[in-house]
């Protein structure tokens, strides 16, 4: 590389292990990372040349750079997910174990000369606003310039972090290899992986992530999924804190007046777009602003009071499919300048395409495989050609979006007045109710449940449990996590109030009741007014308190008694017979004695109330 960077570190178990790595892996070169532009700048031109990015128009896209990964490297792979407690009974019946001994014998396998022929860089990386009392620091070590460039968006990276580590400070040590190592004069290309032996593995105890094989997305971008969640959500329980997949977002009214609220959707659910929703103009001067679009970290305040939130990320990897003006101007503008995409089709004038960006489609594209696309182009099995893969992503720098609250990056955080749970559920739950307590509410969260989509793994239509939305995510046993979740809300005298929402009921005919996008709105201005005292009052329905018609505000929305009727009502009986089901649920059974008495506590009230 034509950039020479001259970080400096005091961190002598840092140094070590950097050094214990060089050796192990045996790159050509080591490259210490500082974040700075210039750096980005000469690993692109590099990448370009290689031929692993292209250069987007500079007029239609500034800074922007398309890839193309190898097609057996497109998502996360949950079936190479290991968590490697101690005890099997650690990781819990919802994570894949290998013993840490037996999984790091491979590994160091693996990882041995893995790097020649390659460079390593050492990334310092922070999770939240440097120096935050919310934020955690971790060192990634890649043999990726791609995954160097995707973290300097998605994370705070460079000196600075080496300044707040000092001499001593603790990191997460997070070592990624795509696993390809280049012999003497070998060609390389222009995606290397190795999917034969793909292992994303976390050492909760040790607090160490092995990443081989992948360099996608969150396999490869380490301070994501992996850290941020996986790893957190073990740091949190033993600190007393709470590491969420939750987007998080401010609401604020015409008075000036804000509330912050965190939200959880399985994927497919829409929460890039809840994230960043306009509100309708009719809600006359109700706004909505974004924190965080994935994974919200919360910490009781130092008063006691009240749990705030900071996005530990800087920036946002969202699905390109789908993303219009119309769906989200926001994560549209966002992506605007700046931006990393992966995987999307590129236009004959050097700009990107995907499904769903523009009602029609241009004349010729170039498709995510680097191939000529045309629409309505079928497959020798006469099916659709798609030309961004369904996966395909924009890394796009939080500090791009329109609507980027003012405190996103107060070191402090904000405080958090809601939580909310949502599924894809066709029928049977209603659009939102609030959770009658706070365990009612980790209740709600624990039996979190979404149809699956096309684009998901397994069935389409069949119903995916998926607690709090963290079943992937989670870095110990489920069971403890729900028992963490019930300890946090007596941690705090004003624990959030917990709602369910679900914006995908359909008809008979099988057309959605609800209109959603910028609509969901509405529902919360409700959810806000509720937690502010507004609308003392509700429904109380043995599921939770919901809005009559009347407590919604529908200026501009012509939404008729029998539509509020159809995407509200309640059918005690089924409600009753899905609650009691759970009791031999063998997603439930194989949590034996973990899960938690409060919880099936929960439960036995709701189906005795739903009976009477
Ligand atoms: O497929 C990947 O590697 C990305 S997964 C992802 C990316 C951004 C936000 N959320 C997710 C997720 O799987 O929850
Ligand atoms: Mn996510």
């Amino acid at each position: 590389m034509s950039y020479t960077s001259n970080v400096k570190t005091d961190h002598l178990r840092l140094k070590a292990w950097v050094e214990v790595i060089r050796h192990l892996c045996k790159p050509d070169r080591v490259h210490w990372c500082d974040g700075s532009q210039a750096e980005a700048d000469a690993l692109f031109a590099e990448m370009v040349a290689s031929k692993m990015a292209i250069k987007l128009d500079e007029k239609k896209r500034p800074n922007s750079y398309l890839f193309r990964s190898d097609p057996r490297d497109v998502a996360r792979v949950e079936s190479r997910t290991f968590i490697a407690s101690q005890k099997k009974e650690d990781a819990g019946p919802t994570n894949n174990w290998t013993a840490p001994d037996e999984l790091r014998a491979k590994l160091d396998g693996l990882f041995a000369g893995c790097m020649a022929g390659r460079t390593m860089y050492v990334i310092p990386f922070s999770m939240g606003p440097i120096g935050s009392p919310l934020a955690q620091y971790g060192v990634e070590i890649t043999d990726s310039p791609y995954v160097v460039v995707n973290m300097r968006i998605m994370a705070r990276i460079g000196q600075p972090v080496l300044d707040v580590l000092g001499k001593n400070g603790f990191f997460v040590p997070a070592l990624h290899s795509v696993g390809k190592p280049l012999k003497k004069g070998e060609a390389d290309v222009a995606w290397p992986c190795n999917p034969e032996n793909t292992y994303i593995a976390h050492f909760p105890e040790t607090r160490e992530i092995k990443s081989f094989g992948s360099g996608y997305g969150g396999n490869a971008l380490l301070g994501k999924k992996c850290l941020a969640l996986r790893i957190a959500s073990v740091l949190a329980r033993d600190e007393g804190w709470m590491a969420e997949h939750m987007l998080i977002l401010g609401v604020e009214s015409p008075d000036g007046k804000k509330s912050y609220v965190t939200a959880a959707f399985p994927s497919a659910c829409g929460k890039t777009n809840f994230a960043m929703l306009i509100p309708p103009k009719e809600l006359n001067g109700w706004k909505v602003t974004t924190i965080g679009d994935d994974i919200a970290w919360l910490k009781p305040s130092p008063d006691g009071k009240q749990l705030l939130a900071i996005n530990p990320e800087a920036g946002f990897f969202g699905v390109a499919p789908g993303t219009s003006a119309e769906t989200n101007f926001n994560a549209l503008a966002s992506c605007s300048k700046d931006t990393i995409f992966t995987n999307v089709a590129l236009t004959d004038d050097g700009d990107v395409w995907w499904e769903g960006l523009t009602k029609e489609p241009p004349a010729h594209l170039i498709d995510w495989k680097g191939n000529d696309w045309k629409p309505g182009q079928v497959d020798k099995d006469g099916k659709p050609v798609l030309a961004a893969h369904p996966n395909s992503r924009f890394t796009a720098p939080a500090r791009n979006c329109p609507c980027i609250d003012k405190d996103w990056e107060n070191p402090a955080g904000v405080p958090v007045s809601a939580f909310v749970y949502g599924g894809r559920r066709m029928s049977e739950i209603p659009l939102v109710f609030q959770s009658k307590s706070w365990n009612h509410g980790v209740y709600l969260g624990a039996t979190l449940s979404s149809e699956q989509t096309a684009a998901a793994e397994g069935k389409v239509g069949a119903l995916r449990r998926d607690p709090m939305a963290m079943l992937p995510f989670c870095g110990y046993h489920m069971g403890d996590y729900f028992a963490h979740h019930i300890k946090m809300g007596k941690t705090v005298k004003n624990p959030p109030a917990i709602f369910h929402v679900n914006w995908f009921r359909k008809s008979a005919e099988g057309k959605f009741l609800w209109p959603g996008y910028g609509q969901n709105a509405r529902v919360l201005k409700w959810i806000v007014e509720r937690v502010r005292g507004i609308k003392p009052t509700a429904v109380e329905t043995p599921i939770g308190a919901m809005p009559a018609k009347s407590d919604i505000d529908w200026a501009g929305l012509d939404f008729s008694d029998a539509q509020w009727e159809a995407v509200t009502a309640i059918n005690k009986d089924n409600l009753r017979k899905q609650t009691e089901e759970q009791a031999t649920d063998p997603f439930f059974v194989k949590f034996g004695d973990k899960f938690p008495k409060e919880l099936t506590a929960e439960r036995e009230r709701i189906v005795k109330a739903l009976a009477a």
